[in-house]
């Protein structure tokens, strides 16, 4: 008893009905900023433990101490898995961490930014300089609003759409349904890829199954990869990938070693081995 009543104080919780019975908790030094934006509520925390974290609606977005593990995945997967990435879509992620990775990608030429709410950048650009510097390459260009609808203005355009959306509910919802998928693709130019934050395989089967299933009708090649990020449900994330002609398990390019040395977590054995699914979930992502 002591020790549930110490998680209610002065700790941050991360309770929801997409993983029943479960949360998990960070002490918390200060509430730094605390705003109800036109679609979410905003919270960034100093926790005791593990630097600034970020959550959008009560759920987790990132914390500075894992957050390099889910931006280098879900960023480098997809563009070092093309040959020759120059144009690139990002929908979501407002705080500029996937912006930040990409930005290292010498190759690339432009990047078209777009995320629904403002106030997710603003807060960033005050509180998480490490990831909103993302924001300052000249290659990228911001649009504010609905993802969805900005894909429908884009036909042929991009080599790599990556999709670092929140959890399917909430604003993010309908980035997890299949007429969305539907717009991915035909923003894609041929060899292109997508990768979108795919959930977790122990705690969202029929979310992981879905979205497999949904890349697997429309995409020729189909893939999903695992990534460690022990502040998130399950402490996994899965990338979920969708090609129309290159292996997404397969780096394409070399990575220099002036880029190596910046990373955390991305390598190009890693890369690979992020396939390599136990066989629940494989089985899942076979028959989703
Ligand atoms: N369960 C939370 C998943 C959040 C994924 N997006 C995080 C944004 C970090 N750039």
């Amino acid at each position: 008893m002591d020790n549930l009543n110490k998680l209610m104080k002065g700790w941050f919780s991360e309770v929801c009905a997409l993983w029943p019975g479960v949360a998990l908790s960070l002490e918390i030094e200060q509430l730094l900023y605390s705003k109800k934006s036109k679609f979410q509520q905003i919270d960034l925390y100093q926790t005791k433990s593990h630097g600034k974290m970020l959550a959008l609606d009560g759920i987790i977005q990132l914390t500075e101490f894992d957050e390099f593990a889910y931006q280098e995945m879900l960023a480098h997967v997809p563009l070092f898995a093309h040959p020759d990435p120059r144009n690139i879509l990002v929908i979501g992620g407002g705080d500029g961490g996937i912006l930040r990775e990409i930005n290292r990608h010498g190759c690339v030429e432009h990047i078209d930014f777009c995320e629904i709410d403002e106030d997710v950048i603003l807060v960033s650009k005050e509180f998480l300089p490490g990831l909103a510097c993302g924001f300052d390459d000249p290659r990228v260009h911001v649009y504010i609003g609905d993802g969805n609808e900005f894909v429908k203005t884009k036909t042929a355009a991009y080599d790599v759409v990556i999709v670092d959306s929140s959890d399917p509910i909430g604003p993010g919802e309908i980035l997890f349904q299949k007429a969305f998928y539907e717009g991915l693709k035909k923003t894609l130019k041929p060899n292109g890829i997508i990768a979108t934050q795919g959930e977790s395989f122990f705690l969202h089967k029929a979310c992981v199954a879905n979205l497999a299933g949904i890349t697997r009708d429309l995409f020729p090649v189909q893939a999903y990869a695992l990534v460690m990020v022990p502040t998130y449900p399950g402490g996994h994330i899965g990338l979920c990938m969708g090609s129309l002609g290159p292996d997404p398990a397969t780096p394409a390019r070399r990575i220099t070693p002036a880029m190596q040395d910046q990373l955390q977590y991305y390598t190009p054995d890693i890369h690979q081995a992020a396939f390599v699914l136990p066989h629940f979930a494989a089985k899942l992502v076979k028959a989703g």
